[in-house]
């Protein structure tokens, strides 16, 4: 399963759900900053329609807010 995580280091609701990632000790959701990169900001809302973060896509599939983004990886931990 691909794992991409679209979002900006001073979002207060990203800084919970990479608390969460970085607590669980999981490797295997790709981080896409986009404050750094201009293509993650347009393949964002060009996916899903706005510029929301954080915003983890699964599969290329946009699922938003930090609380249901927590719940999703809580319920999925990583395979080893
Ligand atoms: N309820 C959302 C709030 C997310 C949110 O407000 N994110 C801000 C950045 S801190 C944002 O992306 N604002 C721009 C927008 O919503 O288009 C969550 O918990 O994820």
């Amino acid at each position: 399963m691909e794992l991409k995580l679209y979002m900006f280091e001073t979002c207060p609701y990203c800084r919970k759900v990479l608390n969460s990632i970085e607590k669980s000790g999981r490797t295997d959701v790709e981080l896409h900053n986009i404050h750094k990169s201009e293509e993650d900001r347009l393949t964002l809302i060009e996916v899903g329609g706005k510029q929301q973060v954080p915003c983890l896509f699964i599969d290329g599939k946009p699922l938003y807010e930090s609380d249901d983004i927590v719940d999703w990886l809580e319920a999925h931990p990583q395979m080893k």
